[in-house]
């Protein structure tokens, strides 16, 4: 059992596992891990069965689990076929048949292997066998890659045309484009120059997310605000095989990999899979490799003639007229993209993905890429290739939990999370009550690691939610109206102190999206994508960054911050106390969102606080408005 537990604790894969004991191991003891043996496995097997007309619901009969001849596992629609995932014990003899609309029995139509049921039919017959068997609860799973523990990982988003222009001969407007929406000079040069200037390791960070390094269209397109939009964010790719010239070479590329890796950064791409530009040369010469924007006479532009969140047109549908929207049901489309993906991890020696609109996507392709890269990406760097997706749902977790197990992702954005933080801790509605009752629901809820986060490139700024007056969670006010002021006043900032205090101090990966260290202003997309400010910053806003920095190092010197177990200690309309312990320590968290002072219980009898370095005598403490502490014992 002890090697279990050390296991428990050094492992990502023992996060992936559901593994929540605390742990008494040490993050660096390199102890060997614990794979399990074949007898606690399962093997994660797919059913389909084929839609078909006066075929109104299916479900999977059999002798899989006690009882399930009785009541089985419903499949559900998911592009042109029913399907539905099941775990079973690996080498188990399954014996089942379809049961369509609760009473006609078949066979599996994909399934030759039949053997007599005994009532004069046949049942289907499959053995559970599979290349990734999956650890049963609670056992440390293999295959354990690595020395980088990605729990403790905290990203920054760099946006790369709005980061820092390294080089001005690839600078290159597009005509017709206003300049919120054109390029705007920012390249691989320019985050190369801030890797060496120190500036993400000063803040803590240990990871980069780059935008998509493919190369995009030099054309405009029209946005669905009929303002003309260039392709300076990624999103519409024409060339999978050739780098973005106005971010550099591949050369540029590998040098930043390398630079990053120089100075302990992992480094993340972007990677857009669900479509492509219409400008691609593939649309033409694979007219089969897309979906038909025709739809039963529809034009399936999501959210126009098809719905964004039908379980079948949400995958096929196309985000505008030109991006043609992958078919990853043709086995040879899903092959070249998997292969490109792989390509550009193995040409530039990048760490990890993330991944857009999984939800958009049919889910084997993630499949196969996970395949893919424990095959051939895992064994040749000795390290876990880590890939956290964007399911852009801020209510609907069985959805965003959906994508997240090991043979698929890692993780996904805290959707949910975010919109509870950025309720209570910023806009100050509700009680702290509420942000509690969610995490004590939230802590366990997904079998990976995810990315906790208060802002990104989708909605506006955050820092307009923690204003005197707060925008709306998810409020994205006037991308093209009159900007919006970075506040003049320092409550916004502590605020946000207090909310990055939050995600620095429980588990998933942080992440800072460039400029909220300094509490950049700015509405919805395009207006959120400002270039970065590296000059005249306020006295707030130099404070933020301040603070930010301290909370990187206090997170990186303290393993229980992101390995640990989160126990609520007292809890208050505005303030809100918990420990993080991990066996070893415990680090006590105290945040006071009121803008009165306000007291929280259950601290030590003698603490200091790593953020100023004051020390306290417990258990009462009185935290002043708009602060945080993060308290150890003396
Ligand atoms: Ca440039
Ligand atoms: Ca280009
Ligand atoms: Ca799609």
């Amino acid at each position: 059992m002890a090697s279990h537990v050390s296991a428990c604790a050094i492992l990502l894969a023992a996060a992936l596992a559901g593994c929540t004991d605390p742990g008494l191991g040490d993050a660096t003891s390199g102890a060997a891990p614990r794979a399990c043996v074949p007898a606690e496995t399962t093997c994660p097997l797919v059913f389909v069965y084929p839609l078909a007309g006066g075929v109104e619901s299916v479900e999977l009969r059999g002798d899989f689990a006690p009882g399930a001849w009785e009541a089985g596992v419903s499949l559900q629609i998911d592009g042109t076929e029913w399907r539905a995932e099941l775990a079973a014990p690996t080498g188990k003899v399954i014996r089942y048949k379809f049961l369509l609309n609760g009473k006609d029995w078949v066979t599996d139509p994909k399934n030759p292997h039949k053997e007599s049921d005994g009532l004069g039919g046949e049942n289907s017959v499959r053995v559970a066998d599979c290349d990734h068997e999956v650890c049963a609860a609670g056992v440390v799973p293999e295959p354990v890659v690595g020395t980088f523990d990605w729990r403790s990982a905290v990203l920054y988003f760099v946006f790369v045309d709005r980061f820092q222009n390294g080089d001005p001969t690839n600078d290159a407007a597009v005509g017709g484009v206003e300049g919120p929406a054109n390029w705007q000079g920012g390249d691989w040069a320019g985050v190369i120059q801030k890797i060496e200037d120190g500036y993400f390791a000063s803040l803590g960070v240990n990871a980069l997310w780059l935008t998509v390094p493919m190369n995009n269209t030099n054309a405009a397109g029209a946005g669905h605000d009929g303002h003309q939009y260039s392709g300076y964010h990624g999103y519409w790719p024409s060339d999978l095989g050739a780098p973005e010239e106005h971010f550099g070479s591949l050369a540029t590329l590998k040098k930043l990999v390398d630079t990053a890796h120089a100075h302990g950064l992992k480094v993340l791409f972007d990677y857009a899979m669900n479509h492509v530009h219409a400008d691609n040369p593939l649309v033409s010469q694979h007219p089969d490799w897309f979906w038909s924007l025709d739809y039963d006479g529809k034009t399936c532009v999501c959210g126009v003639g098809c719905d964004w969140n039908d379980g079948y047109q949400q995958r096929r549908c196309w985000f505008t007229s030109y991006l043609p929207d992958w078919n990853f049901q043709n086995e040879a489309a899903r092959a070249f993209s998997v292969d490109n993906a792989i390509a550009w991890a193995k040409d530039t020696g990048a760490d990890g993905f993330r991944l857009d609109a999984v939800k958009h996507i049919e889910t084997e392709w993630l499949l196969d890429l996970r395949k893919r890269v424990r095959a051939e990406l895992e064994p040749a760097s000795g390290e876990h290739f880590y890939m956290v997706g964007e399911t852009f749902e801020s209510g609907n977790r069985d959805l965003i939990k959906a994508y997240v197990g090991q043979d698929r992702l890692d993780g996904q954005f805290d959707f949910p999370l975010r919109g509870r933080v950025v309720e209570t801790l910023l806009r100050r509605t509700g009680t702290m009550h509420d942000l509690d009752g969610f995490l004590a629901t939230n802590d366990a809820y997904y079998p990976g690691v995810m990315s906790t986060f208060i802002g990104n490139h989708d909605i506006s700024r955050v820092i307009h939610t923690a204003e005197d007056k707060p925008w709306g969670a998810w409020d994205n006010g006037d991308p093209w109206g009159a900007p919006p002021l970075v506040p003049d006043y320092a409550a916004p900032f502590e605020r946000l102190a207090v909310a990055f205090t939050f995600l620095f101090t429980t588990k998933g990966v942080p992440l800072i999206y460039y400029g909220d260290e300094i509490g950049m202003a700015g509405a919805g997309d395009p207006d959120n994508r400002r270039f970065m400010q590296w000059t005249g910053l306020s006295e707030p806003q130099s404070w933020l960054r301040e603070e930010v920095a301290k909370l990187g190092a206090i997170r990186r010197d303290h393993p229980a911050l992101w390995r640990g177990t989160r126990t609520t200690l007292s809890v208050t309309n505005d303030a809100y106390a918990y420990a993080m312990s991990d066996g070893r320590e415990t680090v006590y968290v105290a945040l006071n969102r009121g803008d009165v002072p306000s007291a929280v219980d259950k601290m030590p009898k003698k603490a200091q606080d790593l953020l100023t370095g004051a020390t306290f005598e417990g258990p009462q403490l009185t935290i002043p408005a708009r602060r945080a502490r993060i308290l150890v014992a003396e």
